[in-house]
């Protein structure tokens, strides 16, 4: 986001000259002779067709059923049955190049039917085998309704097909202040792991569309990954060595090693950025999928009023190697407000502040019923306390979850324990 939407300016030029030397380093690092050669055998799209793609719904059908458990003879606990064999790499359902829909997209309700293995919280496990991987989808979200539905409708069937046990959560920022899409990231990755040791976590603007399954949604072992390497809006070519914006993916160690991401970024524009600098500054690199396969189309928009360019982006960049180790993982705050279980995926509603430095007296803008993915028909205007805004916090059974539990908290609470591996 940082360096496009804009003409090159002194910031930018300078990011592009290291940027290049930089992913000339990484060309040749990326994993050795295996990555040398899938880079060598991916330079183009002839591998893929893409002017003849497939239905984004295709191989669903072939999503087995489990198979039964045996038969329980008399008392004792219940049968299980045999272990499941583990999903085969790749999956056999993948087809390559599927097509993208970029308008109206169906109702919340058609897409569930369209998928009806996903279990309430958007969540997914292969019902005939054993995922190798789980991943949680953390998506930052704020007033764009149709953009989240063309989202469900198409990653749904893309993941199933990949067989990974996934979940979807929306990071919705409650209220009208300025948005801060890193800091709604580091929400969604710590509320994402109070519920699950999840092995792989990606942040996924809502705009964005895979187009091609073999961009599997799965973590590089050692390094953050960033996968919209060719989107649309970008003639599908990286736009500069660094971008890391859109659509990547980190595991939960590589998140505490680079303190997570910035809180500070108020406004458009910046942030990826910060985070690219901290892989690097933590002692890390970007892994990239071939340019073949990272295709996404953007749904086109304008920029969202709550989130204009924020002025500050360039000065906070220059102080990313002086603050990424105190601002972060370790000095984010956050309220909770409150947490639904949604047939297509979880829905958190955060309240993450106010941009401090915003001039006193100055009120953000005023719109109506921004706090729901669902329309919730709380009409919120400034003049309202702010208590009286926010959602009520749902405390009944099973579509609101408590925040702590202690089973699940176990990373989560390791990564606020981290602060002082990070500090060093
Ligand atoms: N987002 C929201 N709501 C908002 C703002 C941002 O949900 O009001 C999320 C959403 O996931 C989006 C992501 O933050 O995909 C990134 O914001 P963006 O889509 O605005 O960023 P992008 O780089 O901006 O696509 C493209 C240009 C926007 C116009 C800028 C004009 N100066
Ligand atoms: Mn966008």
């Amino acid at each position: 986001m940082a360096c496009f939407g804009r003409s090159l300016d002194s910031h930018c030029t300078l990011a592009l000259l290291v940027g290049f030397q930089f992913a000339f380093v990484l060309y040749f690092s990326l994993g050795g002779f295996r990555g040398l050669v899938s880079v060598l055998v991916h330079t183009t799209d002839s591998e893929f067709d893409y002017s003849r793609p497939h239905d984004v719904y295709t191989n669903l059908s072939h999503l087995g059923a489990p198979p039964p458990p045996p038969r329980n003879s008399g008392t004792g606990p219940p049968a299980t049955g045999p272990p499941l064999r583990d999903c085969q790499i790749p999956s056999p359902l993948l087809v390559g190049p599927v097509s993208v829909h970029l308008s109206s997209p169906l109702s919340l309700e058609e897409i569930r039917q369209r998928n009806p293995l996903v279990l309430p919280g958007g969540r997914y496990r292969p019902p005939d085998c054993e995922p190798r991987h789980h991943t949680a989808i953390v998506v930052p979200y704020r007033n764009r309704q149709t953009h989240l539905r063309a989202l469900l409708y198409h990653l749904h069937p893309f993941l199933q097909r990949q067989q990974i046990h996934y979940s979807i959560y929306i990071v919705q920022q409650w209220g009208n202040g300025t948005f801060n899409r890193a800091k709604l990231l580091n929400v969604g990755v710590r509320e994402a792991l109070r519920d699950e040791d999840w092995s792989c976590i990606f942040l996924h603007d809502v705009d964005l569309l895979p187009e091609n399954d073999h961009n599997t949604y799965t973590c590089h072992k050692q390094f953050p990954t960033h996968l919209s390497v060719a989107m649309d809006k970008f003639r599908y070519r990286l736009p500069y060595p660094q971008y890391f914006g859109g659509v990547s993916a980190v595991t939960p160690d590589q998140y505490m090693k680079m303190n997570g991401f910035p809180n500070q970024y108020w406004g458009w524009g910046g942030e990826d950025d910060d985070i690219a600098a901290r892989v690097r500054l933590s002692g890390m690199k970007i892994m990239r999928p071939p340019v073949a396969i990272g295709h996404y189309k953007m749904i086109k928009h304008k920029g969202d009023r709550g989130n204009e360019q924020n002025p500050r982006r360039f000065d906070l960049l220059k102080r990313t190697r002086l603050n990424w180790r105190s601002d972060g993982l370790n000095s984010l705050t956050y309220e909770l407000l409150s947490k639904e279980l949604e047939p297509l995926y979880t829905n958190l509603t955060v309240d993450i502040g106010e941009d401090p430095r915003l001039p006193p007296g100055k009120l953000p803008f005023l719109v109506k019923a921004t706090t729901s993915v669902h329309q919730r028909s709380t009409s919120m205007t400034g003049e309202r306390s702010k208590q009286e805004k926010r959602p009520e916090r749902a405390v009944a059974a099973n579509t609101t979850v408590a925040k702590s539990d202690a089973a699940r908290t176990k990373t989560a609470n390791q990564m606020t324990q981290q602060k002082t591996g990070v500090m060093k």
